[in-house]
């Protein structure tokens, strides 16, 4: 029942993490299951061998079809996402955080070097979906971080994980804007002061103050964000700011 997360890897040492902190508690917790195999487990040759030179030439190596396809085989429940990290992926967002969180589990397939040839991925989408994603325009040595990133996104939206619902409800990227500034005490603090409305009662007032905020920020920081909100999602007001 609870949430299962697969992950394969050469560099199993690197997904410790996943055992600290809210993970860890929610693991302890039952909430989820994390499972980290070493990927040299499936290879076939003394030297425990994962990768290969490029077809057609070129630098770096990339990683062996057939140790790939016997762990899948092995530790994918028919059925379940396979996430492949790539920088050549398409980009991973909180709408597929909460896609992914409502289904049974995860299988993560960590690449190094060049990648994992691309057959693997493709042999793959016939068992079920396989999501090809990166975590941001620049490049790392491998998938295990991005693994690490996209794990803390997923499993903080799983039921009981997160104590207060409404922290979850209300993040940024939640409602597709970013989350505004947030102050706590003193109310005067080294000649900078909260804004007075925070501290005046009025809730309704003081919810209009964070939705301009919001809208503010985000169109400052990500007006690209603003671009890709649904038709609707701003009032003609807000339009204007
Ligand atoms: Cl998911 N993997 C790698 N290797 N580099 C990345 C990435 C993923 N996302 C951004 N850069």
């Amino acid at each position: 029942s609870s949430f299962l997360i697969q992950v394969v890897t050469i560099f199993p040492e690197y997904l410790a993490p996943l055992r600290q902190s809210l993970l860890g508690k929610a693991a302890e917790r039952g909430l989820v299951d994390i499972a980290v195999h070493d990927l040299r487990a499936w290879t076939d040759d003394v030297h425990r061998t994962v990768d290969d030179a490029p077809y057609g030439g070129g630098p770096g190596m990339v990683m062996r079809p057939e140790p790939w396809a016997r762990a899948l085989e092995e530790v994918r429940p028919p059925g379940t996402r396979l996430v492949v990290p790539t920088p050549a992926g398409r980009p991973f967002t909180q709408a597929m955080a909460a896609e992914w969180a409502a289904e049974p589990g995860l299988v993560f397939a960590c690449g190094r070097y060049e990648g994992i040839d691309q057959r693997v991925a493709d042999w793959a989408a016939e068992a079920g979906p396989v999501s090809e994603v990166s975590i941001g325009d620049y490049v790392l040595a491998g998938g295990e971080s991005a693994v690490l990133v996209m794990v803390e996104a997923v499993t903080r939206l799983l039921p009981g994980v997160v104590g207060n619902r409404e922290s979850v409800e209300f993040d940024s990227h939640a409602d597709g804007l970013l989350e505004g500034p947030s102050y706590t005490r003193p109310a005067s603090w080294r000649g900078h002061d909260v804004p007075p409305v925070l501290l005046s009662g009025d809730h309704a007032a003081i919810a209009r103050w964070r939705r301009e905020q919001s809208l503010r920020r985000t169109a400052a920081r990500r007006p690209d964000l603003l671009l890709r909100l649904p038709e609707g999602a701003l009032t003609e007001a807000e339009r204007q700011l």
